[in-house]
């Protein structure tokens, strides 16, 4: 305990930048990656951004084919994207857009294993009034700012200052413990 732990902590938060604000999401959560699993209601609610991964689980006689949307659509086995066979399958959602997974086993995706994720930028989004924006956007969640009262107009740099306001308050908030 004491000075040693507190520059342990700082190192590793201070090491690890964007990568630590991404999710996992568990596809289905507890329900997993099945037939009779509603996954539009899964993803409602849900802002899914570059650097979060999608965590399928699933029983051996299911897959996971990442294909295009109107592979999609129509349920289009065999020309898929990427093609996952073992569980857990963590796929990490590189890039922004819709990206579609359905099940390739026939009759599985039009069974309901099928979902659609919408990727937004990582950390904070650009402008709201950007050019691709959803009709359902969403606010992003904003990390606590501790220390400044932030009137930034128009944030250019957002991309890092969410990390760096997670830093802010967490040095502040040991220093406080330490210091108490
Ligand atoms: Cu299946």
């Amino acid at each position: 305990m004491g000075i040693y732990s507190v520059g342990v902590v700082l190192i590793i938060f201070l090491s690890c930048g964007m990568p630590c604000l991404a999710k996992d999401y568990t596809v289905g959560d507890s329900a997993g990656w099945s037939l009779n699993v509603d996954y539009t209601t899964w993803t409602t609610g849900k802002t899914f951004k570059t650097g979060d991964s999608l965590v399928f689980k699933y029983g051996s006689s299911h897959t996971v084919d990442e294909v295009n949307s109107g592979d999609y659509g129509t349920c289009t086995v065999g020309n898929s994207i990427a093609s996952y066979t073992s569980s857990p399958a963590t796929i990490t959602l590189n890039t922004t857009g819709t990206h579609y997974f359905i099940c390739g086993v026939p009759g599985h995706c039009s069974g309901g294993m099928k979902v659609s994720v919408l990727v937004t930028g990582g950390g904070a989004s650009p402008a709201p009034s950007g050019s691709g924006a959803s009709p359902s956007a969403k606010p992003t969640p904003t990390p606590p700012t501790a220390t400044s009262s932030g009137s930034v107009p128009a944030s250019s740099s957002a991309t890092i200052s969410p990390v760096a306001a997670v830093v802010l308050s967490l040095v502040s908030f040991v220093f406080k413990l330490v210091l108490a």
